[in-house]
């Protein structure tokens, strides 16, 4: 019931469907301290094509890095990659040739506020033919700690497939769907490729909250027992939930609606079949959390024949 027709733009261009927007003669964006009509923004960002995003602003700077050296692009002597959006102290963003890397800190709240800017910045600066990636972490489900899962459909916590929005008090529903070629292109080159890891396709959900959201029994609260946790899981489990994270669902939603493509890469930093407490040692974590990103830049110089 969801599916949409021509989905997206003709000529490749990120559409705007805010008629208010083309009125303005300068739009702030506020969270990422761009302005239209003050910066030429088609100058500054008309080549991106790929709009990689996490969590944190550590990890998407040595994202920025790493897109850097394998695309081997050389800055002019003297300049350094700099956070474009640091005077905002909300986000960090970078852009090296094609890719634009950029946190979204946690949540779907986050992530909204950023995507809303991104979209308006990918509009104002006319570029066509943009993916949208987010490379994360989240809890897997039955497969084991350090795996890769590629989301096939994200669904809230109560396997909704949709995200209900509160717009002028009524409650709006946006269908949470993603791309599936491009899902599918994405699990292809994590089988083929990625040999320290499986990668697996699934669905993920997306929670309000990290301890009682994902049925943990390490929060603050817990009202519920280890054998009522454990049913939950393995009920989800059944019916197809591989990963549990916070942002996937407005992701999917926000993509769909703006009429992007967009796919959600994770890499599971335990089983919650087995435990709750992320206590694997830090050097392993950091290295867990580079399979997003090599999966990404995989695919991206797949996308640039290189
Ligand atoms: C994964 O990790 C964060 C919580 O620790 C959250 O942003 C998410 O989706
Ligand atoms: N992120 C989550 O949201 N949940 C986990 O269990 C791990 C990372």
């Amino acid at each position: 019931m969801w599916e949409k027709e021509n989905i997206y733009s003709e000529d490749g261009c990120v559409l705007l469907q805010n008629p208010h927007i083309r009125e303005m003669e300068q739009d702030f964006l506020y969270h990422i301290s761009l302005c239209s009509g003050v910066q030429n923004l088609e100058e500054m960002f008309s080549d991106v094509k790929f709009v990689c995003m996490g969590g944190t602003p550590r990890r998407m700077e040595k994202f920025a890095h790493y897109v850097q050296q394998e695309l081997d692009i050389k800055l002019p002597t003297g300049s350094a990659l700099c956070d474009i959006s640091a005077r905002s102290y909300r986000y960090s963003m970078y852009k090296i040739g094609p890719v634009i890397s950029v946190s979204h800190g946690m949540g779907i709240p986050s992530l909204s506020i950023l995507l809303h800017e991104i979209i308006k910045l990918m509009y104002h600066a006319r570029c066509k033919d943009v993916t949208f990636l987010r490379l994360g972490t989240c809890g897997g489900i039955g497969i084991p700690a350090g795996s890769l899962v590629i989301t096939e459909e994200a669904v809230d916590g109560r396997m909704r497939n949709y995200l209900e929005l509160e717009i002028l008090g009524k409650p709006v529903q946006r269908p949470a769907i993603l791309d599936k070629d491009l899902a599918a292109e994405l699990k292809m080159i994590g089988d083929s490729e990625m040999t320290e890891c499986q990668t697996f396709f699934g669905k993920t959900m997306c929670t309000n909250d990290f301890y009682e959201g994902q049925g943990r029994l390490d929060g603050a609260f817990c009202d519920y027992t280890m054998t009522d946790k454990v049913a939950f899981l393995k009920e989800i489990h059944s019916k197809g939930v591989t990963n549990m994270e916070m942002e996937s669902l407005a992701f999917a939603a926000i993509c769909h609606h703006a009429r992007v493509k967009g796919a959600v890469i994770c890499v599971t930093l335990l089983n919650r079949l087995l435990g709750d407490q992320i206590s694997t040692p830090k050097e392993i974590m950091e290295e867990w959390q580079e399979r997003p990103q090599k999966l990404a830049i995989k695919f991206i110089k797949k996308r640039l024949n290189m």
